[in-house]
């Protein structure tokens, strides 16, 4: 008799914010088999290649499996949950005590596939009473999203873009083939690089995959966007190819921004990007007389120089154009839970930093920052440090103020799933439950017109003694005494609710109680945590935020909610939690999008006083800014490639070609310098030096390097060997000062190094 297959398991893959709908064959805790989820709404079965070793993500060597202690010779122990969240709470309460809670920061929240935890962040920093959230989102779309605000009204209006739809796409700065970014990108990017009537165009330094398959590929000089993006922008006003009705009637401030670009020298920009200025014109007038055209950006914009400019400036193109609210435009989309929030600007009361004074951005704070923060005598600096689903030890630049700041900080928490350099640099370990062990939700999916969410439930036993974040805060927060354990009425309220849901009895529940405790309010989603957690069925606990979310969101988009299939904000809940892939929550029409401006009069602010200055200021700029004799290359730092996933994968042994990440660097270059193919460099920058592999490419121009992001771990010891460090930790190379001075975002992509023989 042929055994039984195991089943098909609906859930998502982790390893970037795509979070493709994908079901798994589990054998023996073992992720046997792994296929594409063809009924997901939004990834249809598409996966690309790294899906299928998430078994390593889920049983490698190196998972946490019990909280951990530190001993004073640095060695770790293993304690009890009890003794932990004793011993943390205690610690927390004595810092936040005696020097406030601005003294404690807490920084992650969510890779690439843990939301769900996030959403409990909230109430679990109101309690701590920090306003400290710093994220890696703020070393790459801070600046972004202080755009946006000021454009749209708020930070939390974001712009995706219609490329399946589109007749005229610009990509600037990203590299989807690799990285993803939007769903279905490979077959996105083949079906526009085959179709004569459609044009793509590659904004990137290096001849990537992506720019192989454009129409176009203006292979830029590295952190000039702003001058090419300047270039074009100016040749279609300076042409008169604006969408002038648009212009008059959605927007405000254009005269302005025409003004400014009416100054740019169109030829001199261009050369100065290293692009043909002929070219440079044709592409703005293809954009512009196109009949639908988009533009998207990523980190090659974002890391590089201008870094909040650029993505200003870029924007621009569709907005001149009228690309906007329509098909195969940018559009706006609607946020289900709000992990992006709106952040008042310092001078309306905003919070800041207290050493360094920056501002909140989406309600975000900047890594660069975070060393300044802990490394000085400042009375007000941070104490102590609670890191949750991040490792900036590897991704945060400046890699050695980062472990200065952790040698200082009096009290360092990590909760992950994985032994990571941040893990060993704590005082307390606190193992979370895999995303496949818990339930969790992906929150990146966010599309226009219509918008997806997946609520994934587990599909493998915790690990160990590993447990769900939202339990571990939890925990924090009763020893801390800023939560009772139970909420015994709301509690059966919620069961009757759950039967009995068009009764609203639980939204009055809730009211009566945060009525009665107004300093419960704050900590709402965890106190729905404890109390409708506690009723849903399949220990749903944590989906309990996903409940609230739902009634906010429906109270909004009510309309848009009926139109994708949900009578009202129970049903969508109902939906969620019972769908086992991907729910649409909202379906809007063009012309809906509109609602989605927050402007007082709906009308978008083009002219930003900040931007239209830095745009004058461009002009006086040195063409090679920060390179110098000593430090002749500027090296892209942290490429997305086939075996990279951030930090999230730990099996070197997957990477069959490129296993320790080498630097791409020119054959002339690499000849000129004595550098042998495959062999050992030193690659030094202002901060520091690191030992790389090398890899002769001519797809980096001469002058430029590449060296991928995600390396550098060190992999758990095999029996009787010792663990060993695996390609570049390249964030010993980046420094704290090096980035946008608004914004703070690292200008990872344009590090000036030198480079010899090891
Ligand atoms: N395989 C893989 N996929 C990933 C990830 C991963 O680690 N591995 N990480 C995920 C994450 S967190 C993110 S944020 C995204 C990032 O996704 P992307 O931003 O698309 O990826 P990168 O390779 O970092 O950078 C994109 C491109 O910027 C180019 N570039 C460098 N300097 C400049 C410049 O000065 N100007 C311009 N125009 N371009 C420049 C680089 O050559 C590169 O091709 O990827 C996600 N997807
Ligand atoms: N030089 C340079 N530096 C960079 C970049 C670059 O291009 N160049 N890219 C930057 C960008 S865009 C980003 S987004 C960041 C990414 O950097 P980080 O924010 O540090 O994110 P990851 O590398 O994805 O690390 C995620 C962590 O979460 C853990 N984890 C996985 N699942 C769970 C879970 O369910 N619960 C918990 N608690 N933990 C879990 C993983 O083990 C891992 O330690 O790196 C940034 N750093
Ligand atoms: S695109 Fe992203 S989410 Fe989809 S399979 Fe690849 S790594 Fe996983
Ligand atoms: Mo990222």
């Amino acid at each position: 008799m042929p055994t039984a297959e195991p089943a098909w398991q609906p859930t998502a893959c982790n390893l970037c914010s795509l979070n493709c709908g994908i079901e798994i064959q589990v054998d023996d805790g073992r992720f046997a088999r792994i296929r594409g989820d063809r009924s997901h709404p939004s990834s249809e079965g598409y996966l690309c290649q790294k899906a299928s070793r998430l078994d390593y993500y889920q049983n490698h060597g190196a998972r946490l499996t019990h909280p951990l202690r530190r001993r004073p010779d640095g060695s770790f122990e293993r304690i009890d949950w009890e003794t932990a969240i004793r011993e943390v709470a205690t610690r927390l309460s004595e810092i936040r005590e005696r020097h406030g809670g601005h003294a404690i920061a807490y920084y992650g929240g969510g890779g690439q596939g843990n939301h769900l935890g996030g959403a409990y962040g909230v109430p679990f920093r109101a309690a701590l009473g920090t306003p400290y959230l710093y994220n890696s989102l703020a070393q790459e779309k801070t600046g972004d999203f202080w755009v946006n605000g000021e454009l749209f009204g708020r930070q939390t209006c974001h712009l995706t873009e219609g490329i399946e739809e589109s007749a005229y796409v610009i990509i600037i700065g990203a590299n989807p083939w690799q990285a993803h970014g939007f769903p279905q990108a490979r077959k996105v990017i083949r079906e526009l690089s085959k179709d004569a009537g459609r044009t793509l165009v590659v904004v990137d330094p290096r001849r990537t995959r992506t720019a192989e398959l454009a129409d176009i590929h203006l292979q830029v000089r590295p952190g000039t966007d702003a001058f090419l993006m300047l270039a074009m922008l100016a040749t279609i006003v300076q042409e008169g190819l604006e969408n002038h009705e648009f212009l008059a009637t959605r927007t405000t401030g254009h005269e302005e921004v025409r003004e400014a670009l009416r100054r740019v020298p169109v030829d001199d920009y261009a050369r100065r990007a290293g692009i043909d200025p002929e070219l440079t014109r044709r592409v703005a007038r293809g954009f512009a007389s196109a009949e639908s055209a988009c533009t998207r950006h990523d980190l090659g914009i974002e890391h590089s120089l201008h870094s909040t400019l650029n993505t200003y400036l870029e924007k621009l193109f569709s907005m001149l154009t009228g690309n906007l609210g329509v098909e195969g435009g940018n559009n706006l989309h609607t946020q289900f839970v709000p992990l992006i929030g709106h952040s008042k600007s310092p001078e309306e009361g905003g919070p800041t930093t207290r050493v360094t004074g920056m501002r909140e951005i989406s309600k975000f704070f900047p890594p660069n920052i975070l060393p300044l923060e802990i490394n000085t005598d400042h009375p007000e600096r941070l104490r102590a440090l609670i890191v949750d689903s991040s490792n900036p030890m590897q991704t945060a630049a400046d890699t050695r103020a980062y472990h200065e700041a952790m040698e200082r900080l009096e009290l360092v928490v990590a909760i992950d799933v994985a032994d990571t350099e941040t893990v060993r640099c704590a005082d307390y370990v606190l193992p979370a439950s895999s995303q496949y062990e818990k339930w969790e939700a992906t929150f990146f999916t966010l599309s226009f017109p219509t918008n997806y969410f997946h609520l994934r439930r587990p599909i493998v036993e915790p690990r160990g003694d590993t447990l769900p974040e939202p339990e571990i805060y939890r925990r924090l927060m009763v020893a801390m005494g800023d939560l009772p354990d139970r909420f015994p009425w709301l509690e059966r309220i919620a069961r009757i609710h759950l039967r009995l849901p068009r009764l609203g009895l639980l939204q009055k529940a809730l009211a009566i109680t945060l009525g009665r405790k107004p300093e419960l309010r704050k900590l709402a989603s965890m106190v729905l945590y404890s109390s409708l957690g506690r009723a849903l069925p399949d220990g749903a606990a944590s989906a309990a935020v996903i409940w609230g979310t739902c009634q906010f969101y429906f109270r909004r988009y009510a309309k848009q909610g009926r139109r994708a299939g949900h009578a009202d904000a129970e049903a969508l809940f109902r939906a969620i939690l019972e769908s086992r892939t991907a729910v649409p929550l909202s379906t809007h029409t063009y012309d809906e999008m509109w609602q989605l401006v927050r402007t007082d009069d709906g009308r978008i602010r083009l002219a930003i006083p900040e931007m239209l200055r830095e745009i004058d200021e461009v002009r006086s700029e040195s063409e090679r800014p920060q390179a110098d004799d000593d430090f002749p290359f500027i090296l892209s730092t942290g490429e997305r490639r086939s075996y990279n996933a951030n930090q999230i994968f730990r099996d070197p042994e997957w990477r069959r070609s490129d296993p320790e990440g080498a630097l791409r660097v020119h054959p002339d270059d690499a000849a000129r310098l004595g550098l042998e193919e495959g062999g050992a460099a030193l690659c030094e920058s202002r901060a520091g030096a690191i030992e790389v592999r090398i890899a002769y490419d001519d797809s980096v121009q001469p002058g430029c390097l590449s060296i991928p992001h995600g390396y550098g771990q060190t992999e758990p010891a095999a029996e009787g060997s010792e663990p060993r460090q695996t390609g570049p930790r390249i964030n010993f190379l980046t420094s704290s000062d090096h980035c946008d001075p608004l914004a703070k975002t690292p200008y990872h992509k344009y590090v000036p190094v030198r480079l010899r023989p090891a």
